[in-house]
């Protein structure tokens, strides 16, 4: 009996520890830039590849509303830096391209390149009106989608 009673505390206090653990680890993590390996498209929740992390499958996401940075923070509307490793260009816009494409404005960032802030990008208006021209404006935290 005594030594059932011991098991179960060891038993419990592993499983306390564990989910300690899983709470604690999300809301610390904090990537760096070469967490983005090659060939992936990342992007960051905060200024200069820190914060969280999340990578682009298949180069695309169209609606990032139901995507998370590695650490639990929403995606949709908090990226601040990104890192482009693949051969090429990636764009991105401040509204949801999915489930159909919306006119709204949209920046590149070229293969093999990085952002550390976007804060002052060339964004291009897709609206009615667009002239294809670019202008500089503030993309931090309003990306709702990239491909
Ligand atoms: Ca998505
Ligand atoms: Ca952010």
């Amino acid at each position: 009996m005594r030594f059932a009673m011991r098991a179960t505390l060891a038993a419990s206090a592993a499983v306390a520890s564990v989910a300690v653990t899983a709470l604690i680890s999300p809301a610390t993590a904090q990537a760096a830039a070469s967490d983005c390996k090659s060939g992936q498209v990342c992007l960051f929740e905060n200024a200069n590849y820190t914060g969280g992390m999340m990578t682009l499958e298949n180069g695309c996401e169209k609606y990032l509303g139901d995507n998370w940075f590695n650490n639990g923070v929403a995606a949709d509307n908090h990226t601040s830096s990104i890192i482009n490793n693949s051969g090429s260009a990636v764009f991105f816009y401040n509204l949801a391209q999915w489930p159909s494409a919306q006119a709204g404005w949209h920046f590149g960032v070229s293969g093999n390149s990085r952002m550390a802030s976007l804060v002052q990008v060339t964004g291009f208006w897709d609206g009615a009106g667009s002239d294809g021209k670019g202008y500089t404006i503030n993309m931090n935290e309003d990306i709702s989608a990239a491909c």
